[in-house]
C-alpha cells in the first residue's frame, strides 16, 4: 500500500495515497497440508488494522490483549493522574499483588481479566505454552502525566547499553517505572544499566532467569533505603534466540514481583540478493519452517509464534521478522476512538474497520501501547513493527468504502474541520504514535507503508520502508524511474539505523489491479501462470534492488501477498557488495545547465522574476544576501512576511528555458529556511494558459543550507518554460543558491559484489554494456532469452480495412466485476468485412519461439467474430497459423504457434476475420526457447529498457568492469563516492 500514483505525486508533490491507498489484505483461501479454515477461523489478521486475530492456529481461542481501552468519560471523571494510570494499567505486571493498587482500582474489570489473580509469582505462564496472552507481561513507565519520553538510549563502552529517560514514581504500586523497560537490545548486548524506583524507601533485589525470593536475589548497586535503585546486570545472554527474563523485588513488599524482558537484536547481515515477504505468513505457513527460512525478512508476520520464530532463526541467523499494526485504523474500539464526520459517523476503510481519531492523544498513544504489546506478547521475538498506512494527512480522504462523503470533524464540534489545522493535528498525532512506540523500543525495526522519508521526523524514527509496488509503475510510465531511484537511495541514506527497505515487485498492474480485491477467485489460471513468469517485471525489481542494500520481493501486487514465487537469480550466491552503485559510463557527456545566473553571483534580474500576489494579502521581498549563501558570493533571499497560503501567490521564476518532451531534466539547487517548512518546485509555459509541463513537487527544507536534486521528464516541448520556485505556503524566509537544470544522464547502474556484478538499465532505451571478460551469465531454466509482448497500441503495429481503436478495460481496483482488459487498456477492433491487423516481428536472434495472442473478457464479446485466424508469415510464406473464437477466453494468452525465426528474414503475424462481426486486435507475446540465464560468456549485455541482469564473477578470474563513472546523485543529498576501480 501505499501506492502513490503519478498523477496524485504531480498534483500533491508527496506520497499522498492514491486510489490504491488501501489497506493492504494479507491472505486468501489455502487448501493442501498446513491449510487454515477459510475466514475468521483462520486468525488472520485480514484487514490489517491491527486486531487480534479472532482464533489462533491452534484452534485455542485467543487471549484478550485488550490492554487499555478508556472511555472518554472515564478520562473526563478521573482525576489529573488518570492519563499515567492508564499507562501503568496498560503495562505494569502484576505476578502477585500484594493489595489494590490504585492503578488496578481505577481500571477496574480490565485489570482483573488480565490480570494473572492467582498470587503466585510461579504462575506467571501458568499453561506452560509461552502464550503470555495470559497476563500483560509487560513493565514500562512513560511519564504520560509530563508527555516527557525516552530519550535517545546511549551507548556506553563495550556491550552495555543505557539508556536515559526521566522518571516518574506511580503512588502506591511497589516498583515501578523500570528504566529501560521490557525491550529490545542492540546486538551482542551482555550488560545493561537497570533503575527502578520503589514507592517508599527500602532495598531492592533482583534475579535472572528465575524469579527468587527476596531474600535469594542479588541487592541493586545503588539505592538501598532510597526509592531509586539501580544495578548494572552482567552476563546477559546475547543470543538472539534468548529472552532474558530478570525479576525484580523489594523488601517493603516482598510478594510484589516486577518481571523484565531483554533479548538482543541479531548481527543480521544476509547474503545478496536478500528476500523479503509483507503479509503472506498464513498463506506460506502451509509450506513449512525450512522453505520459510529461505526469506531474509518477514514484514507484517503477526501470525508467527515464538517457537516458530526461534525455530526459522536456527535455520536462517540473518533472518528479521516484524509484527504489525495498522497505524490509523482499528475495529472494536470505544466509539470515541474514531475519527467522525459533521453527522458524527465514522468513517469506514475498509469493511468494518474505520479511521482513527488520531487528533486525541490517547488515542495516538493506545496505538503506541498496542504495538508494543504486540511485541511483548510473542515472549519479545519480533524484531519490530510493520506500521501500515502511515498517512500523516488525512483532509485528502473525502470519501468512505461506501462513497459517502465525509465532512471531517475531527474536534466533534459538529463543524467540518479547517483541512490545514486538521491535518497539523492528525499529523501530531500520528507522530506521537510513532515515537511514544519509540521510546519503548528504541532497537526495534520500524517499518511500513506510505511514510515519505523526505518528511522531516520520518528518518529518525523508521529503519525503513517496503517500498510497494512502485516498479510496475515505472516499468508502465506511471512514475519516473529517478523518483524511484531517488527514494529508495533516500531510505539508506537517511532512515534510522540499521536499515531494513524493501522493495515490493510485482507483474503488470492490470492483472495485480484487474480482478478484484480477491483475485485468486478471478484471475484466469494462465493469466495468473503468466504474472508470475513475466521475468522482465522481476529482472527489473531484482536489479534496482540490488543497487542498494535492500530486500526483494516479487508479489502478485497489493491484492494478494503470500504467493510463493520464486526466480533462479535468487539461488545465486551474489555475496556482498564491493561497494556502492554507479553510474555506467556510456559517453554522454554532461548536458549544459540551462539556468541563467542560477548562482545569484550577479544582480537577480531578467529572466529570473519575482511575482507577489499582493491583491490576495501578500506581502515578499526579494533580495540578493551577500552574507548567507551556500555557494559563491550571494544567494537569493525571499522574506515572505505575509502570506495567503496559497502556494503559487509568491514565486521565484527563470523564463524562457526550453524544455523538450520525453526528455528527464534533473533540477539541482540549495536552499535554507527559517523554519522547517515547504516550497514547491514547477515548471509550467510561461505564460496563458500556465500548463504544467511535467513538474510540480513539494520539497521539504531545512533550517541549513543542503542541496536537492528534482527530477521530471517533460510533458512537451517549449521554449517558453518557466521554472517556478513557490513559497506562498506560509510567512519566513526562504534562501536560494545554486540553482541549475540539466538533462539527467541515462540511468545505467552497476554495482560489484564479491560473486558477481549487477547492471540496470533505468533508461527508456536499449542499451548494449560492455563488460569485457570475467563474467558469465548465470544458469537457471526459467526465463526466456528473448521476450517481447507487441501491443496494438505500438509502431510495429498497422492495418488494412476500416478498424478502431477501443478500450475495452474494467480498471483497477474495482469490487465488482465483470473485469475484463484489452492490454494495456485499448485495442483495435476492425468494422466491415475488410481488412486484416499485422504485428511486424523484431527478432533478434534466430530460435524457436512461442507466439500467444491476447484478447480482452468484455461482456460485449459475445457478439464477436467467431474465426478470427492469426498467420506466423516468414519471408512471406505463412508458416502457421491459428483460428479462435473471440467470443470467449478473453484475458489470456492463447497459443499461437511455436516456430523458428530469425532477424534475417522478414517476420510478421497478420490477423484477418471471417465475416462481419468484429473482432479484436490486441497485444501478441513472444518467447524463446533460449534461455535467460544460460551460463554464456557475457562480455556484452543487451539489456532492454527498464530490465537488468545480475552476472557472475568467473571462477578465479577477478576483473572489474572497467566503466567506472560518475557517481550517483542523489536527492536531499550531495555526492556519493564512485564504486572501487
Ligand atoms: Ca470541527
Ligand atoms: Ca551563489
Ligand atoms: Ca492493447
Amino acid at each position: 500500500m501505499g501506492r502513490l500514483r503519478p498523477s496524485a505525486a504531480a498534483a500533491h508533490g508527496m506520497s499522498l495515497p492514491g486510489p490504491r491507498g488501501r489497506r493492504t489484505f494479507d491472505a486468501r483461501p489455502l487448501s493442501g497440508p498446513g491449510a487454515f479454515q477459510i475466514g475468521s477461523d483462520r486468525g488472520i489478521d485480514r484487514s490489517g488494522e491491527g486486531r487480534e486475530p479472532a482464533a489462533r492456529r491452534n484452534g485455542k481461542r485467543a487471549r484478550c490483549r485488550t490492554i487499555m481501552l478508556p472511555s472518554k468519560r472515564m478520562i473526563r471523571i478521573a482525576f489529573p493522574f488518570l492519563r499515567l494510570l492508564l499507562v501503568c494499567w496498560a503495562t505494569v505486571v502484576w505476578i502477585a499483588v500484594a493489595g489494590p493498587p490504585a492503578c488496578s482500582s481505577t481500571v477496574g474489570k480490565r485489570m482483573h481479566d488480565s490480570a494473572i489473580g492467582t498470587g503466585s509469582a510461579d504462575s506467571f505462564d501458568p499453561d506452560g505454552d509461552r502464550d503470555y496472552g495470559d497476563i500483560p507481561d509487560l513493565a514500562q513507565g512513560v511519564n504520560n502525566t509530563t508527555g516527557s519520553r525516552a530519550s535517545a538510549p546511549t551507548r556506553e563502552p563495550g556491550s552495555s547499553v543505557h539508556f536515559e529517560q526521566e522518571g516518574t514514581l506511580y503512588a502506591h504500586i511497589p516498583i515501578t517505572n523500570p528504566q529501560p523497560p521490557s525491550t529490545l537490545l542492540p546486538p551482542g548486548a551482555t550488560a545493561l544499566s537497570l533503575t527502578v524506583q520503589s514507592s517508599e524507601n527500602t532495598t531492592c533485589a533482583f534475579s535472572m532467569g528465575t524469579a527468587m525470593s527476596y531474600d535469594k536475589m542479588t541487592p541493586f548497586d545503588q539505592g538501598a533505603g532510597t526509592t531509586v535503585h539501580q544495578t548494572i546486570l552482567n552476563n546477559l545472554d546475547p543470543d538472539p534466540n534468548v529472552v532474558n527474563n530478570i525479576y525484580v523485588r523489594c523488601a517493603s513488599h516482598p510478594d510484589y514481583l516486577l518481571q523484565l524482558k531483554y533479548r538482543s537484536l541479531s548481527q543480521a547481515d544476509p547474503s545478496y540478493p536478500r528476500t523479503g515477504k509483507l503479509w503472506g505468513w498464513w498463506d506460506l505457513f502451509g509450506k513449512g519452517l525450512p522453505s520459510m527460512a529461505r526469506i531474509d525478512l518477514w514484514l507484517a508476520a503477526a501470525g508467527a509464534t515464538a517457537d516458530e520464530i526461534r525455530e526459522l532463526r536456527l535455520l536462517n541467523p540473518g533472518m528479521l521478522i516484524l509484527t504489525n499494526i495498522n497505524a490509523v485504523d482499528g475495529a472494536n474500539l470505544p466509539d470515541d476512538y474514531y475519527l467522525k464526520d459533521i453527522h458524527g459517523d465514522r468513517l469506514e476503510v475498509w469493511p468494518k474497520s474505520y479511521r482513527l481519531n488520531l487528533t486525541k492523544p490517547y488515542v495516538a498513544e493506545y496505538q503506541a501501547h498496542y504495538a508494543y504489546q504486540r511485541m511483548l506478547d510473542n515472549d519479545l521475538m519480533f524484531d519490530g513493527v510493520f506500521f501500515d498506512n502511515v498517512f500523516t494527512t488525512q483532509s485528502w480522504r473525502k470519501y468512505d468504502i461506501h462513497g459517502n462523503r465525509f465532512l471531517v470533524d475531527a474536534d466533534e464540534n459538529g463543524v467540518e474541520d479547517d483541512p490545514h489545522a486538521f491535518d497539523a493535528a492528525w499529523k501530531a498525532g500520528v507522530f506521537h504514535e510513532l515515537e511514544t512506540f519509540r521510546a519503548f523500543m528504541p532497537h526495534a525495526l520500524m517499518s511500513g507503508h506510505g511514510m515519505n522519508i523526505y518528511e522531516p521526523g520520518i528518518a529518525e524514527i523508521f529503519n525503513g520502508i517496503s517500498v510497494g509496488f512502485r516498479t510496475a509503475d515505472v516499468l508502465e510510465s506511471e512514475m519516473i524511474f529517478a523518483d524511484l531511484w531517488d527514494e529508495y537511495h533516500a531510505w539508506h541514506e537517511m532512515a534510522r539505523q540499521p536499515r531494513v527497505t524493501m522493495i515490493e515487485s510485482s507483474p503488470p498492474d492490470q492483472i495485480a489491479y484487474g480482478y478484484d480485491y480477491s483475485p485468486w477467485d478471478k484471475v484466469p489460471p494462465s493469466t495468473l501462470e503468466f504474472a508470475r513468469a513475466y521475468y522482465p517485471y522481476v529482472r527489473f525489481g531484482l536489479a534496482l534492488t540490488l543497487m542498494n542494500d535492500g530486500y526483494f520481493t516479487h508479489e502478485f501486487g497489493d491484492t494478494w501477498h503470500g504467493n510463493d514465487w520464486w526466480y533462479d537469480e535468487l539461488d545465486f550466491e551474489l555475496g556482498y557488495p564491493r561497494g556502492l552503485a554507479a553510474r555506467v559510463d556510456l559517453g554522454v557527456g554532461p548536458s549544459e545547465n540551462q539556468m541563467v545566473n542560477g548562482g545569484f553571483e550577479a544582480a537577480i534580474s531578467d529572466p529570473w522574476r519575482f511575482q507577489v500576489n499582493e491583491t490576495e494579502g501578500n506581502r515578499a521581498t526579494l533580495s540578493r544576501d551577500t552574507t548567507d549563501k551556500a555557494v559563491g558570493v550571494a544567494s537569493a533571499r525571499i522574506d515572505v512576511t505575509a502570506a495567503s497560503g496559497v502556494e503559487w501567490h509568491i514565486h521565484l521564476s527563470q523564463y524562457n528555458r526550453s524544455l523538450e518532451q520525453g526528455v528527464i531534466y534533473d533540477v539541482t539547487f540549495w536552499a535554507k529556511s527559517d523554519t522547517r517548512r515547504t516550497i514547491t518546485l514547477g515548471a509550467q509555459k510561461g505564460g496563458p494558459d500556465w500548463r504544467n509541463y511535467g513538474l510540480r513537487r513539494h520539497v521539504f527544507i531545512d533550517t541549513d543550507w543542503k542541496k536537492y536534486t528534482v527530477s521530471f521528464e517533460a510533458n512537451e516541448t517549449a521554449n517558453d518554460a518557466r521554472i517556478l520556485f513557490q513559497v506562498g505556503e506560509t510567512s519566513g524566509t526562504v534562501w536560494l543558491d545554486d540553482v541549475s537544470m540539466a538533462v539527467r544522464p541515462p540511468d545505467v547502474y552497476q554495482r560489484e559484489f564479491t560473486n558477481g556484478i549487477v547492471l540496470l538499465n533505468g533508461s527508456k532505451d536499449p542499451q548494449e554494456i560492455t563488460i569485457g571478460p570475467g563474467y558469465r551469465r548465470l544458469r537457471g531454466q526459467q526465463a526466456p532469452r528473448y521476450e517481447t509482448i507487441l501491443d496494438d497500441g505500438e509502431a510495429t503495429f498497422s492495418t488494412t480495412g476500416t478498424w478502431t481503436s477501443v478500450k475495452y478495460d474494467s480498471g483497477e481496483l474495482k469490487a465488482t466485476g465483470p473485469f475484463y482488459h484489452c492490454w494495456k487498456e485499448n485495442c483495435h477492433e476492425r468494422s466491415g468485412s475488410q481488412g486484416e491487423a499485422r504485428w511486424d516481428l523484431e527478432i533478434q536472434a534466430a530460435d524457436t519461439y512461442t507466439i500467444t495472442a491476447w484478447w480482452p473478457a468484455a461482456p460485449q464479446a459475445d457478439t464477436w467474430n467467431q474465426n478470427v485466424t492469426y498467420e506466423v508469415v516468414v519471408g512471406e510464406q505463412v508458416i502457421a497459423s491459428q483460428t479462435f473464437d473471440q467470443r470467449s477466453g478473453g484475458d489470456e494468452w492463447h497459443f499461437v504457434a511455436e516456430v523458428l525465426l530469425s532477424p534475417n528474414n522478414m517476420n510478421y503475424i497478420r490477423m484477418h476475420c471471417e465475416g462481419e462481426a468484429p473482432c479484436l486486435a490486441d497485444a501478441l507475446h513472444l518467447r524463446s526457447r533460449a534461455r535467460y540465464n544460460d551460463g554464456s560468456s557475457a562480455q556484452k549485455v543487451m539489456l532492454q529498457p527498464l530490465d537488468g541482469i545480475i552476472l557472475a564473477r568467473v571462477q578465479g578470474s577477478d576483473v572489474y568492469l572497467p566503466l567506472i563513472t560518475t557517481p550517483i546523485r542523489l536527492s536531499n543529498s550531495t555526492s556519493l563516492p564512485s564504486a572501487p576501480n
